[in-house]
């Protein structure tokens, strides 16, 4: 094993998209946003509310100027936040014991006595991103908005999770199509305190580094239906622990009816499958863990069409490059 060249004078690099190789590598991120697509803009219900868009826009300000390892600026929410974001912990909080996987069950508590969980205050990302460092090494970072499906995924090999500071539009408080504020402290953080299912999620980041765009495709479509809306078998019984079910009182509950469809977990064949992103899922993949989940998607990186591996070293915060040769 050998360490491949940095440079991009060497023919292999040429066709090799550009990753990020230290974690403050991910500072270039930071503005490169996506416009909301289409489908999302005519279904979005905060889309002609004006005073909801300026408001968007004062919070992810933070997001564009935000750099590798400052503190995450604290957001005074507004009355109207708050009530929205109290909506949706009061309806969820009623759903988790019946329908949240164990991992989600067990951590819970521990955000509400350490980072403040409650239904009258949205909790800061700074105080939840420190906690989560000292489950997992897991660190948040602010982010204006859609990030492309490659850089968000290059974030995770560095156990970096980009997280939206807004919260959603308080018409449709129990389901948005959009990540918020609910979303990603509600439905992501919890699981990202999970050893196993950290590395799980670091495992599809590291795949996604200098992948061809076909292959970060395929891991993107695995992440949506693990990472986001994946459902597990624990016991007798499946419960959810994708982060899109965990964020939406709507379609948590619609998840575990026998009304959408369930499938065994196999990335060869979530890889492929298309899904709507403006309505509930009609199909869901069932882990039988997450170290199995693991296991397969490390399988199925295996396949992908990439001239070399690679390596997280947490010392130093940076990826080093293996020539599979
Ligand atoms: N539908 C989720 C919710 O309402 O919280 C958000 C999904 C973001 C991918
Ligand atoms: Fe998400």
């Amino acid at each position: 094993v050998k360490a491949v060249s940095t440079k991009n004078t060497e023919a292999t690099d040429e066709q090799i998209p550009w990753f990020p190789r230290k974690k403050t590598d991910l500072d270039t991120f930071a503005d490169k946003v996506l416009e909301m697509g289409e489908e999302l803009q005519s279904d979005h219900p905060g889309a002609n509310d004006s005073v909801y868009r300026a408001r968007r826009k004062e919070i992810t300000e933070i997001a564009k100027t935000y750099r590798s390892g400052q503190p995450i600026p604290e957001i005074a929410y507004t009355e109207i936040e708050i009530k929205t974001w109290g909506t949706v912990f009061e309806n969820l909080v009623k759903l988790f014991p019946t329908h949240a996987c164990r991992e989600h069950q067990y951590i819970f508590p521990l955000l509400v006595e350490n980072c403040g969980y409650k239904a009258d205050s949205i909790p800061q990302l700074e105080t939840v991103s420190r906690f989560l460092k000292d489950c997992t090494g897991f660190t948040l970072r602010p982010v204006m908005g859609l990030l492309t499906s490659r850089d968000f995924l290059n974030g995770l090999a560095f156990r970096v999770f980009h997280s939206t500071q807004y919260i959603r539009h308080h018409s449709k408080p129990l389901y948005t199509p959009e990540p918020d504020v609910c979303h990603e402290l509600l439905g992501h953080v919890p699981l990202f305190c999970d050893p196993d299912f950290a590395d799980f999620s670091q495992e599809i980041g590291l795949a996604s580094l200098g992948a061809s765009d076909n292959d970060i495709e395929k891991l993107a479509t695995i992440y949506w239906f693990t990472v986001e809306f994946g459902l597990c078998q624990q016991g007798n019984e499946i419960r959810a622990y994708g982060a899109g079910l965990l964020s939406s009182y709507g379609e948590l509950e619609h998840s575990l009816t026998s009304e959408p469809e369930k499938r065994v977990f196999d990335p060869n064949k979530a890889a492929l499958q298309k899904y709507p992103i403006t309505r509930y899922q009609p199909i869901y993949y069932v882990a039988e863990s997450f170290k199995d989940a693991q296991a397969k998607v490390r399988e199925f990186a295996k396949t992908l069409n990439r001239p070399f591996s690679v390596k997280y070293n947490p010392y130093t915060e940076s990826i080093e490059v293996l020539d599979n040769k």
